[in-house]
C-alpha cells in the first residue's frame, strides 16, 4: 500500500513563523510529524507557536538564523534533544529583492544568495550526518519559477534559486546512497507576504499590471494559495517517494508548460 504517512516523524520547516512553511508544516502535522521551525525574530516564532496551536499543532519554535552556522548547529542539536533526529528538512526560509541589478548593491546580492542559498547548504550540511546514521531521511528545498526562467529586478533571487535547484540535484547524487531523498518544491506565484507587493491595488483601485499578468500567465487563471503546496510537500516527504530523487516538482498552475494568453 502507498503510505503517505509522516507518523513518528520528525520535520524542520525554516522560516516556517507564516507564509508557504507554516502551511508546509501544518500540511506535516496532520500527517503525523512532529513539527519544528525556527525564524530570526523570538517574536515572530511566539506568533508561530500560538498559530500552530490554533490548528492543535504542538510545535516546537526556535530563533535561528539560517545564515549562522552556529546557530544553525546549535538549532539542529536542541531539536534533537527536544524532539529527536531530524527526518524531514525543508529549506523554505528565503527573501527577495526585486532591485534592478545596475542597481543593486553587491551586499543585497549576497544577502539573497546568502540566505536562498548559502542557507539550505548550511542546514542540510548540519543534518545529513545524523539522516545517515539514522538510515535516511528526506531533504526538500524550496526552489522557484526563477529556478527556471528570468526576470527583471530578481537578478539575485533567481541566481540563488538556480543554484538551489542544482544543490538539490547535487545532495540527491551524493547521499542517495544513504537512503536520503533530496528534490524541491518549484512553487508558482503564491498569494503570501512575499509577494503582496505585486499584488496589492494601485491608487485608482485598479488591479497591479503583475497580479493580472499572473493570471493571464497561468493556465488555472489564478494565484497559488500555500495550501496548493500542501499535497506535493506530504508527497515528497513520504516513503511514496523514496525512488524520487534529485527532481524539482514545479506546482504552479502550469506557468512553465504556456506562453500565456493572447492580450484582448
Ligand atoms: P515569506 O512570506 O517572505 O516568508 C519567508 C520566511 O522566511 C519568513 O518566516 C522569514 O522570517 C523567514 N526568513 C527569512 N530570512 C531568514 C533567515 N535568515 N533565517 C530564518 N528565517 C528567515 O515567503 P514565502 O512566500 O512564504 O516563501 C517561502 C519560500 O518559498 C521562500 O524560499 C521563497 O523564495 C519561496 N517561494 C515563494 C513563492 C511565492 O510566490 N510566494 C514562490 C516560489 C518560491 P522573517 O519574517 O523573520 O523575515
Ligand atoms: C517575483 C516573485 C517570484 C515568486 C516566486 C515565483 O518577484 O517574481 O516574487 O519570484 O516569489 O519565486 O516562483
Amino acid at each position: 500500500m502507498v503510505n503517505f504517512s509522516l507518523e513518528g516523524k520528525i520535520a524542520l520547516v525554516t522560516g516556517a513563523s507564516y507564509g508557504i512553511g507554516f502551511a508546509l508544516a501544518t500540511a506535516f502535522a496532520e500527517a503525523g510529524a512532529k513539527i519544528a521551525f525556527n525564524d530570526i525574530k523570538q517574536e515572530l516564532v511566539d506568533k508561530g507557536i500560538a498559530a500552530y496551536k490554533e490548528k492543535g499543532i504542538e510545535a516546537k519554535g526556535y530563533v535561528c538564523d539560517v545564515t549562522d552556522e552556529d546557530q544553525v548547529n546549535e538549532l539542529v542539536a536542541k531539536i534533537e534533544k527536544d524532539l529527536g533526529t531530524i527526518d524531514i528538512l525543508v529549506n523554505n526560509a528565503g527573501i527577495i529583492k526585486r532591485i534592478p541589478m545596475t542597481e543593486m548593491k553587491a551586499s543585497e546580492f549576497r544577502q539573497v544568495i546568502d540566505v536562498d542559498l548559502n542557507a539550505p547548504f548550511i542546514v542540510s550540511k548540519a543534518v545529513i550526518p545524523s539522516m545517515i546514521r539514522k538510515g535516511g531521511g528526506k531533504i526538500i528545498n524550496i526552489c522557484s519559477m526563477m529556478s527556471e526562467l528570468g526576470r527583471e529586478t530578481v537578478s539575485a533571487y533567481a541566481a540563488a534559486k538556480g543554484g538551489l535547484k542544482m544543490l538539490t540535484r547535487n545532495i540527491a547524487s551524493e547521499y542517495g546512497e544513504y537512503n536520503i531523498q533530496c528534490n524541491g518544491i518549484g512553487p508558482g506565484y503564491i498569494a503570501t507576504p512575499q509577494t503582496a507587493p505585486l499584488r496589492e491595488r494601485q491608487e485608482d483601485g485598479s488591479r497591479h499590471p503583475f497580479d493580472a499578468f499572473i493570471v493571464a500567465k497561468t493556465p488555472a487563471a489564478r494565484w497559488g494559495t500555500p495550501e496548493d503546496l500542501m499535497g506535493p510537500a506530504v508527497f515528497l516527504a513520504s516513503s511514496a517517494s523514496d525512488f524520487v530523487n534529485g527532481h524539482v516538482l514545479y506546482v504552479d498552475g502550469g506557468i512553465l508548460a504556456y506562453i500565456g494568453k493572447q492580450p484582448q
